[in-house]
């Protein structure tokens, strides 16, 4: 498992390809009407500074969109959306595309009817306002959000072709907020307390039982994402942040935080988000999301349209446990690892974007990447995950995606062992 390329092959690499790209465009002087003739856009004014007090994405890009698959749940409103992966760049989602999963629907609060209290083991339970939340000293942080069911769908073998639908329940968005640590010492929590339930206002009231080691280290209550409110369907006014940890643990529409001795049992927790082991028995408090990675293009949604020649490949890669110092990405299904280029912040639990360019001699490809974590943790492949967890599981699944790429450049969700 060595990098074939070292830095001085891969700078090479980089100069000859760019070198061949340049090549790739059209010659100067061809006649290209485009060129030579003035263009409906420059021929009238524009629309002016008034038109769009919200800016909107350009009408071609109105196929960038969120989307379900419709037969995973009975109803919509306590469902799952899948973020376009395929179509994005960077490591920012943008708001309007970020995955939603919801167990009631969205719960539309107006601020000012925003309460959020914290009881139980404190010294003095509190009710707090938007406004009294806003007076904490504020935070800004960059994390990623997975579902625990993210790629659930993919461990019986390839299901869903699409990197939207195989990885889309993912979303990494920059948070302003305030440290719940400082707002639960604004109730003082008793030295009894050593955990903390954070409830949701929706329908579902969801709940979830969070240590308070965690609660005290680096969860926020955030109402800002990417600099603006948070989206009514990501928690407006305000959510929990946890950050590494799994998703459901992150309640939206945060309305109450008790504090206590000991985890609450409840239907979400103990029926629906533990792992069932090959034994029979299950993993009960499964928090951290594992080390994983994706190629997100080329992937079935996004098919090589460009024929042989310099080709891109990118993906995200993501660890609970740090940042990602390392990517391996492979064309010939693991015969050989190439170390991928990381580009962009390489933030604490956040998304990193990866790229690696190569020459496409226009052969089938079987593409797969694989993260390494700041512990030495390596992405495993599906087979060493279903090893220990088994056959039947839907949550966790961190196993390596293979991509299988034909002469025509049309992609499969595959699986290879
Ligand atoms: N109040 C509330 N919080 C919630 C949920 C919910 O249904 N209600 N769903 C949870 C689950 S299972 C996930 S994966 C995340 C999804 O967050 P998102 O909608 O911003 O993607 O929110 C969590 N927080
Ligand atoms: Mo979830």
């Amino acid at each position: 498992m060595s990098n074939k390329f070292g830095p001085s092959r891969r700078k090479f690499l980089a100069t000859s390809l760019a070198a061949s790209v340049a090549a790739s465009g059209a010659r100067a002087g061809a006649s290209d009407p485009i060129i030579t003739e003035v263009q409906p856009w420059a021929q009238e004014l524009g629309k002016g500074v008034d038109e769009r007090g919200y800016g909107l994405p350009s009408p071609h890009e109105a196929h960038v969109l969120r989307k379900s698959v419709p037969w995973l749940t009975a109803e919509d409103t306590s469902s799952i959306n899948f973020t376009p992966l395929h179509q994005l760049d960077g490591i920012i989602t943008p708001n309007g595309l970020a995955f939603e999963r919801h167990h009631s629907g969205v719960a539309e609060i107006n601020p000012a009817d925003y309460r959020l209290m914290i009881n139980g083991l404190v010294d003095q339970p509190m009710v707090f306002t938007l406004q009294d939340l806003m007076r904490f000293p504020r935070h800004n942080k960059v994390y990623f959000l997975e579902c625990t069911a993210n790629s659930g769908m993919e461990w019986r073998g390839p299901q869903l072709n699409g990197v939207q639908f195989t990885h889309g329940m993912i979303h990494n968005v920059m948070y302003t907020g305030v440290m719940l640590r400082d707002v639960l010492a604004a109730a003082g929590v008793k030295t009894a307390g050593k955990w903390v339930l954070a409830e949701g206002a929706d329908a579902a009231g969801l709940s979830r039982s969070i240590p308070l080691e965690k609660a005290l280290d680096d969860c926020m209550i955030a109402f800002k994402m990417n600099g603006e409110a948070l989206r009514a369907e990501q928690g407006y006014p305000v959510r929990l942040v946890v950050p590494g940890w799994e998703g459901n643990m992150w309640i939206k529409w945060l309305r109450r935080l008790e504090v206590g001795d000991q985890p609450w049992h409840h239907r979400e927790e103990t029926a629906r988000y533990t792992d069932l082991l090959a034994s029979g028995n299950s993993r009960r408090f499964t928090w951290m999301m594992d080390a994983k990675s994706v190629i997100t293009e080329p992937s079935p949604q996004a098919p090589i349209l460009h024929g042989k020649g310099p080709t891109i490949i990118t993906g995200l890669a993501w660890s609970g446990q740090g940042v990602i110092p390392r990517v391996d990405v492979t064309i010939d299904g693991g015969v050989n690892w190439h170390a991928a280029r990381v580009d962009g912040p390489s933030l604490d639990k956040s998304l990193h974007r990866f790229y690696f360019e190569f020459d496409w001699d226009g052969k089938p490809l079987l593409l797969q990447s694989r993260a390494h974590d700041t512990t030495g943790y390596v992405q495993p492949t599906k087979d060493a995950l279903r090893s220990i967890r088994g056959e039947v599981s839907n949550y966790h699944n961190n196993g390596i995606q293979t991509w299988s790429v034909e002469s025509d450049g049309v992609v499969e969700n595959v699986e290879i062992s």
